[in-house]
């Protein structure tokens, strides 16, 4: 297996704290998105979306989009579960990990930001707000979603880490990059810390990474 990962991708640290949870360590090159490399003839032959994560199977097929690798793996690896049995828990778990994956993360990938510094003209201090705006409307989605739900436990369902805590960490990493206050939300912060003190967690973590700058 081969992962095309980048360290500040939050969609490919998803995908490293899958593999770790799953004991698995493919081959992993890296792609400097913020030198454009993702834009590369090379890079782009592979994924012509043009942006991390991919992976390539033992089989050859090459696989995109963070939480369809992150189901792959499930399937084909399925201890530890990274997804409940139930389906409406499943269903749950999936709405969690899509607040994050679907509804913040899109609109404040690298490509957005550049887009509004140009041609769209807006300065740093605009662009922080754009980017902390779009997670807070998230979260606090997530936090009530989180805190009103007896299915919640040490983790967002239960107590054993899932795809939906798989989302959520590398997004409060993206928060405080941008230093979001998190105290309105005490179920994600919980969460997080927890997540943190698991090693498949701890080591995918950006700062740990062999291409961090
Ligand atoms: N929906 C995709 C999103 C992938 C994505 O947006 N990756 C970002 C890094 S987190 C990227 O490659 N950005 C490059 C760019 O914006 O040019 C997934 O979940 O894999």
């Amino acid at each position: 297996m081969k992962l095309y990962d980048y360290f500040r991708s939050s969609a490919a640290y998803r995908v490293r704290i899958a593999l770790n949870l799953k004991g698995l360590s493919p081959e992993r090159e890296f792609i400097h998105l913020r030198k454009g490399a993702q834009r590369s003839e090379d890079y782009l032959a592979v994924n012509p979306l043009g942006l991390v994560p991919a992976l390539v199977t033992d089989d050859g097929a090459v696989l995109t989009q963070s939480l369809a690798i992150i189901e792959y793996l499930d399937e084909t690896h399925p201890e530890p579960p990274l997804l409940p049995g139930h389906p409406a828990d499943r269903a749950r778990v999936r709405a969690l990990a899509q607040i994050v994956a679907c509804d913040i993360h899109p609109i404040d990938n690298l490509r957005v930001l550049r887009y509004l510094a140009d041609p769209l003209g807006h300065d740093e201090a605009t662009i922080g707000l754009w980017f902390n705006h779009w997670i807070a409307k998230g979260f606090e989605a997530l936090e009530q979603f989180l805190a009103e739900d007896g299915q919640t436990g040490a983790f967002c369902h239960g107590d054993a880490p899932g795809v939906a805590d798989i989302c959520l960490v590398p997004q409060v990493f993206n928060a405080r990059r941008y230093k979001l206050d998190m105290t309105p939300y005490p179920s994600i912060a919980r969460i997080f810390d927890t997540c943190m003190k698991l090693e498949a967690f701890e080591q995918a973590r950006p700062e740990k990474q062999p291409d961090a700058e």
